[in-house]
């Protein structure tokens, strides 16, 4: 017989463990998408305590529809190693290009980091960030009911060594800290340099050089990168995406480890 009591008792306790092992993190990573999950999957597998805290019910941003919602995407050569080690087919099209199932890619990704010891928050959205002096030091979380119904509840604040935002083209998290804390970022100008229109060939290279730390404590890895430092976006390519979420584990596990 199912006791609907333990079921419910089993969701809230497990939950609400899982949440308060969180409390102090090594690395929170902002969004769950290509970038995000990746980094989350490398810092996990080092060692660390990461968590992912995603906005919308499911994981996996903006993988999911291809291009356009053909659900395919494609990855370069220079990123295949990593769909190798998350268990990824890829087929081979042109030389040098594969192509991806974008459902394969997302679940795969997930399922790798997860099983690698990432913990995983749906349902949650990054509002803000803990800052003491000169330094993020954790992230402000609350439902996204709450956003989205526009209720007046207060957030809760996880700790963190060091906070990922990988929120993609918004780039959430250093918009609230410029907005916010009047900051210097570690930008050309100090302030946001914004997101320039299609140019994929660049836009996949300078997405690497941008995966860096753009204030201390905080780092900016895949659209977010960009978006940061006035680069280009690249549409459906996803190479630059996986190799910006490894480049930011190894940038943090080296600072922190
Ligand atoms: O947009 P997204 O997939 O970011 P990404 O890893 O990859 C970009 C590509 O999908 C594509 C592209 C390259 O080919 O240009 O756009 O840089 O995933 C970002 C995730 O962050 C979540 C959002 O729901 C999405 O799943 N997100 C955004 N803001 C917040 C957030 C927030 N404030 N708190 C939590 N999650």
């Amino acid at each position: 017989m199912i006791d609907e009591k333990i079921v419910t008792r089993a969701i809230i306790e497990r939950y609400s463990e899982k949440l308060l092992s969180c409390l102090e993190l090594d690395v929170a990573v902002c969004g769950a998408g290509p970038s995000g999950l990746v980094a989350a999957y490398y810092l996990a597998k080092k060692g660390l305590k990461v968590a992912v805290f995603e906005r919308k019910l499911s994981v996996g941003g903006g993988m999911w529809g291809g291009g356009m919602m053909f659900n395919e995407i494609v990855v370069q050569e220079e990123s295949k190693y990593i769909l190798d080690e998350l268990d990824i087919s890829a087929r081979p099209y042109a030389e040098g290009y594969y192509t991806v199932g974008a459902v394969e890619a997302v679940t795969g990704a997930c399922f790798k980091a997860a099983k690698a010891g990432a913990m995983f928050f749906n349902l949650i959205s990054v509002e803000d960030l803990a800052v003491r002096e000169n330094m993020v030091t954790g992230v402000v979380i609350n439902w996204t009911a709450v956003e989205m119904a526009s209720l007046h509840v207060d957030p809760l604040t996880i700790m963190s060594k060091a906070v990922i935002d990988a929120t993609g083209h918004p780039l959430e998290v250093v918009k609230v800290l410029e907005r916010k804390m009047n900051v210097k970022l570690n930008t050309p100008s100090g302030k946001i340099e914004g997101e320039k229109s299609m140019w994929a060939h660049v836009a996949e290279a300078t997405t690497l050089e941008n995966t860096k730390e753009i204030f201390p404590g905080l780092y900016v890895a895949g659209m977010s990168a960009n978006a940061a430092f006035g680069s280009y976006r690249m549409g459906p390519i996803f190479g630059g995406m996986l190799l910006s979420g490894k480049k930011v584990a190894d940038i943090i596990v080296d600072k922190i480890k």
